[in-house]
């Protein structure tokens, strides 16, 4: 047998590290990290290098499958297109183009061409009823992008290669690979601002496994608003500002330090439980730094106040002159400008279009409204859903299985993933798509369209191996239905035409020769005036280095996108909420000061709901509520007993682990776990563990109102040893 060497990245998380991988007889031998990698050079974990065993899963679906009553039938591609498209047509005609919705979960961000052509059919079809996890994961960052910037994909990372002070709040990237920015070895590069002399500080209610590259500061899950505004402030009264660059670049400066007033260090210890001059300290430290970038991500973006602690956040790096600046925070630039690209799609920009008071955020409607949705009364309610890459029965807030039962409640549950997990269970139908392995592609879209990677570097891999023959691509998928239902695709019937007559014949014996979308992966490097995709396979497997980011070129330039340049530093829709909650919360925190807030973990062996069935990265059979030893022994459980977590919105019994890495009166349970149901999954059916999110509310009352964010962080619990 002739083994062959493959280079790629994975694309698992947004590190995108660089692999290896042996192929025989289209099927991995072996996955290494690949050492040449210009960025990652030799680092990969676990999840990356045992790929092998959800890629050959005897789980994977490998035809379309249809449920009859509770039986499964595989059938052809032609019937579940045929049959989809004709249901799909016929519930539009009967309730509007609005009842049919489409949900896309985190992979689906992974995939470069999927999202061209759902967003194509679902404009096409003239629905706005696009969900997906990015309102269970970073929609205030996008809300507050466009508001201060212009565009919802202007989004500035921390110069990690440069910075003396780097504060992060609300992230673990050292298991998580970080998010919304590209950086792979994260522990080492941390490690290195410490050795230059520089600061890491990590503030969160838990001592995290990145702390260990830096230093470490509890909170009080969901005060990081107090925290994030007495900070502003002390910065604003007592070091002064970069009044230059607030004069020639930003508006409102008045608006922003009038409502930060009162916001003191000794207010906000109050109730976030970091001292006083634990603050001032810090904020003397950022302000002597070089350069100095806050970073949050969701622990604070599934708070109660996501937006208004990144806006805050923001216009900390921005007033203290580090935004677009050297060792401060920067904005990249990608192989084509996107963030200037979706301005002028309305479809991308925040709107109101929705019959309750909640926004449609960079195209996605609250997941948090998915089952009012559904089961609401109205005549446009959604009768019909596309899930691609998702599972929001375990990943959203599902409280007492009331997602459950509004999917259950469909005429039409499509699922298209690599395997039937949860959703698939209750689906009608099951579409099989390709794995990253099996996608020619170029890194995560805001990696290589919008460019936030300290290292600006490109790469692009051909397919690794060969798809099974029943699996499609997304694209192909959606341009086939598109057919199938008469709907012209990027209003254009020439462009449409040709979508589908690539998708005809993609997979006849003469088509399979011809190139597909992939060409527009080219258009993308060309654009960026980079070789196209068999010159960077051919001559930069390993990926190119692109010149660094040197700052000063965004503020003052024509990438800064809002209409007078400038950016706003007290947008009146956060200024009005803000005043207009921030009290009575504050007195919320100090009444529910005694309770346990629960947040949530992530885990170096799982990537959300999709790595569950891996008997190679999986081994326990549940995960565990994680509780401080002051908590336990005022509670009386030791290591191992089942405890009961009760919240406004459910109940769950979990085996407990106490630990001396909680802050006391917080717990933490590893997200996405709970697969009780899914008998597509047969590894994770062994290995269930329990849904936190049964304890999330739903609904507007448990939704961010500015950006659509669920409540999925710091939810106020009882907990108690179980009695059976
Ligand atoms: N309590 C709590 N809840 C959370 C979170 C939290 O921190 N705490 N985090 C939230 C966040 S940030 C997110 S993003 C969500 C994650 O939740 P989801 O976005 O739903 O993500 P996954 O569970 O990773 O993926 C679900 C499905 O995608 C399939 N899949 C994997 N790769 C592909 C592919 O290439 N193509 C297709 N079609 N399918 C594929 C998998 O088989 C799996 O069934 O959870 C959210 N829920
Ligand atoms: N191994 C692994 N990697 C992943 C994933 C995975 O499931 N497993 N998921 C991927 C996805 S979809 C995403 S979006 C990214 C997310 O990447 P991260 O945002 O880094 O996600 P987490 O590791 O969950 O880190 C969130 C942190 O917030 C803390 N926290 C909770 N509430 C609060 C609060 O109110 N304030 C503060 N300051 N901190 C709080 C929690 O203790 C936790 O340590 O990770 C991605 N990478
Ligand atoms: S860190 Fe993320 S990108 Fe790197 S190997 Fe692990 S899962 Fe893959
Ligand atoms: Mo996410």
């Amino acid at each position: 047998m002739v083994t062959q060497r493959k280079t790629t990245f994975c694309r698992i998380c947004e590190a995108t590290c660089g692999l290896q991988v042996d192929v025989e007889d289209n099927r991995i031998v072996e996955i290494k990290p690949d050492r040449e990698h210009v960025v990652s050079q030799g680092y990969a974990c676990v999840k990356g290098t045992r790929y092998a065993s959800i890629q050959h899963s005897p789980d994977r679906i490998l035809n379309p499958m249809k449920r009859v009553g509770s039986e499964w039938h595989d059938i052809t591609w032609k019937q579940a297109i045929a049959e989809i498209g004709a249901k799909a047509k016929g519930l539009i005609a009967d309730h509007g183009p609005q009842t049919f919705g489409h949900f896309v979960g985190s992979a689906g961000g992974a995939n470069v061409l999927a999202p061209l052509f759902r967003g194509a059919l679902f404009a096409g079809i003239g629905s706005k009823r696009m969900y997906g996890t990015g309102t269970c994961d970073t929609m205030n960052k996008f809300r507050v992008n466009e508001d201060m910037y212009g565009s919802p994909m202007r989004l500035a990372y921390p110069d990690v290669e440069n910075t003396e002070f780097l504060m992060i709040l609300g992230a673990n990237p050292v298991v998580s690979g970080n998010t919304l920015y590209h950086l792979p070895r994260a522990a080492e590069r941390f490690r290195d601002i410490g050795k230059r002399g520089g600061q890491v500080v990590f503030v969160n209610p838990r001592r995290i496994e990145s702390a260990a590259a830096g230093e470490h500061l509890f909170i009080r899950p969901d005060t990081d608003l107090f925290f994030l505004a007495a900070f502003a402030n002390e910065l604003i009264r007592k070091f002064g500002v970069d009044r230059e660059r607030v004069k020639a670049h930003m508006k409102n400066f008045n608006g922003l330090e009038k409502t930060l007033q009162g916001w003191t260090p000794e207010r906000q210890a109050e109730v976030t439980g970091i001292p006083a001059d634990t603050l001032r300290d810090l904020v003397r430290t950022h302000h002597q730094a070089k350069g100095a970038a806050l970073y949050m991500a969701t622990g604070v973006n599934q708070g109660r106040n996501g937006t208004l602690c990144f806006w805050l956040l923001e216009c900390i790096n921005a007033i203290s002159g580090n935004l677009d600046r050297r060792g401060g925070t920067l904005m990249g630039e990608g192989l084509v400008d996107m963030a200037k690209q979706v301005t002028e799609d309305p479809q991308m920009m925040t709107s109101y279009d929705r019959h309750d008071d909640l926004p449609t955020v960079s195209g996605q409607q609250p997941a948090g409204m998915l089952a009012d949705d559904i089961l609401s009364d109205r005549g446009d309610r959604v009768t019909a859903l596309i899930v691609e890459a998702s599972n929001p029965l375990l990943a959203c807030s599902n409280p007492n299985g009331r997602l459950d039962e509004a999917l259950s409640s469909l005429e039409l549950l499509v699922s298209i993933d690599l395997f039937r997990n949860e959703v698939g269970d209750l689906a009608h139908y099951v579409l099989p798509a390709t794995t990253w392995m099996e996608r020619p592609e170029v890194p995560y879209a805001l990696q290589s369209l919008a460019g936030c990677c300290p290292t600006p570097y490109m790469i692009y891999a051909d397919a690794v191996l060969e798809p099974p023959p029943g699996v499609r691509h997304e694209w192909w998928m959606y341009t086939r239905l598109a057919d199938e239902m008469g709907v012209t695709l990027f209003q254009n019937r020439a462009a449409s035409t040709l979508a589908k007559t690539a998708a005809r014949v993609a997979y006849t014996s003469i088509g399979k020769h011809l190139p597909g979308p992939e060409l527009l992966i080219d258009g993308m490097l060309k654009g960026g005036g980079l070789p196209g995709r068999k010159e960077m396979a051919k001559k930069h497997p390993h990926g190119l280095l692109l010149p660094e980011n040197p700052g000063d070129n965004f503020l003052g330039t024509d990438r800064m996108l809002t209409s007078d340049g400038k950016v706003d530093l007290a947008p009146t829709a956060y200024v009005s909420t803000f005043e207009e909650s921030v009290e009575r919360r504050f007195e919320e925190e100090k009444q529910n000061a005694d309770r346990i807030k629960l947040v949530g973990i992530r885990q170096l062996r799982r990537m959300n709901t999709s790595s569950a069935n891996s008997p190679e990265l999986v081994k326990e059979t549940t995960n565990y509520a994680y509780l401080s030893i002051e908590d336990a022994g005022r509670i009386g459980v030791e290591n191992g007993d089942l405890i009961e977590v009760e919240s406004d919105f459910g109940k769950i019994e979990i085996p407990v682990r106490v630990t001396s890495e909680m802050m006391a009166r917080t717990m933490a349970i590893p997200q996405c776990w709970g697969h009780k149901v899914a008998r597509g999954l047969r590894h994770a059916a062994k290995h269930p563990g329990v849904n936190s999110n049964l304890l999330a509310g739903d609904g507007p009352d448990n939704i961010e109102k500015l950006s659509g964010m669920s409540h999925l962080s710091g939810i106020l619990v009882d907990v108690r040893r179980f009695h059976a």
